[in-house]
């Protein structure tokens, strides 16, 4: 029989509908395993930290669900397949002897450099040779000789970021926001002694909304009970602690996705005057592959960034910088450069995100 969701008296916020971070973490649960899983990065991260000048970048990816029951048969999820997350990371990953990736994602969904190879994009079994008649034996399986030479450099960096003496990548699943948001604050107590040689990138698309633990029905709830009506409360504004509380020291982040381009910037200029981090990257739903716009304090207030294409904009007594990176002028350049029509097709903006964070971390290095 299906219990159907109920309210208790303990976990209703003050305000209703809205739990303040303390509030949250004193009433949901943390996933069972979630020492065990943070193990091994404890030690990545203890690893790194000896190693001079290394820094580690938390890169969040994917979308999170919320399940409707907790035996889940139905759940609330979002967009999200974790293509920006871990093509990131992988820009990242190229710059071995700087960065080291604690990769965050939502499980199943897609990977630094195992992304090239999704079973819609490039399915696997493509890729392998088959004779004309389909006798297949088993020690004579090899790759398809016109699908090595873009799969070579894709196998190298994979075995040597993955499989290799020094791994460069860790990584950490979630499902649910619940299991979201207690990894996240975990990751930044472990991550804190690093101080600014810490990054967090959070690309993950995290619901806004959630069901509390006792409103959660225990068992998949029945549609004999006619119309389902479901009433979710906000998640709390993780951002804010993370910046001013658990790891203060680190550069920080954040993207702002909208489908009204013109919410865009004045949504990211807010979110960096109410939690004061260091970047905001605004994209549109729709334009995402191909264009996005950094938006930071001006440097002459907060943050020194050079950029071609930047330009001010004030709110109040702040005064903002944004940056619009077009993944068409990116092309532009190859192409001058004399680069191949496949590597022009092949280029991603997440190059050019990665490129300018970077230079924004090393100069946040070099601040006092
Ligand atoms: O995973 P994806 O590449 O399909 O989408 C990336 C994205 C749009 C989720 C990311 O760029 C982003 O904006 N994340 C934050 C979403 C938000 O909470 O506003």
């Amino acid at each position: 029989m299906s219990s159907a969701p109920k309210l208790s008296r303990y976990t209703t916020p003050l305000i209703p509908g809205q739990f303040s971070t303390e509030t949250y973490f004193s009433t949901q649960p943390p996933p069972t395993d979630l020492k065990a899983r943070l193990e091994p990065v404890k030690e990545f991260v203890q690893r790194w930290q000896k190693v001079e000048g290394k820094r580690v970048v938390v890169v969040t990816s994917g979308g999170t669900t919320v399940p409707l029951e907790a035996n889940t048969v139905r759940f609330l999820d979002n967009f999200s397949a974790g293509t920006r997350g871990s093509t990131s990371a992988e820009y990242f990953l190229s710059h071995p002897t700087e960065y080291a990736v604690i990769f965050m994602h939502r499980q199943h969904s897609l990977r630094p450099y195992s992304r090239h190879y999704s079973h819609s994009l490039n399915p696997f079994l493509d890729l392998l040779s088959c004779p004309a008649e389909g006798l297949v034996a088993e020690g004579s399986i090899t790759v398809r000789p016109d699908r090595t030479r873009q799969l070579a450099p894709v196998l190298r960096a994979y075995h040597k970021s993955h499989h290799g003496p020094s791994p460069t990548i860790c990584s950490l699943e979630f499902v649910t926001v619940n299991d979201y948001l207690w990894l996240l604050k975990e990751l930044a107590v472990i991550v804190q002694p690093l101080g600014k040689r810490a990054m967090f990138y959070l690309a993950a698309a995290v619901s806004d909304f959630f069901l509390p633990q006792d409103r959660v029905a225990e068992h998949k709830i029945q549609s004999t009970k006619g119309n389902l009506t479901l009433e979710m409360d906000q998640v709390p504004k993780v951002l804010r602690p993370l910046v001013q509380e658990w790891i203060p020291e680190a550069y920080i982040v954040s993207f702002k996705l909208e489908t009204e381009q013109a919410l865009l910037i004045p949504k990211a200029q807010k979110a960096l005057s109410r939690y004061g981090h260091q970047v905001v990257v605004g994209n549109d739903l729709h334009k995402r592959k191909f264009e996005v716009v950094l938006v930071e304090l001006d440097a002459a207030q907060g943050n020194a960034a050079s950029s071609a294409s930047a330009s001010t904009a004030v709110l109040g007594s702040q005064q903002f910088k944004e940056t619009w990176l077009k993944l068409a002028e990116l092309q532009e350049v190859k192409r001058r450069e004399g680069a191949e029509k496949e590597v022009l097709e092949g280029l991603e903006i997440e190059e050019m995100i990665v490129d300018q964070l970077i230079t924004r971390h090393d100069a946040w290095l070099q601040e006092p």
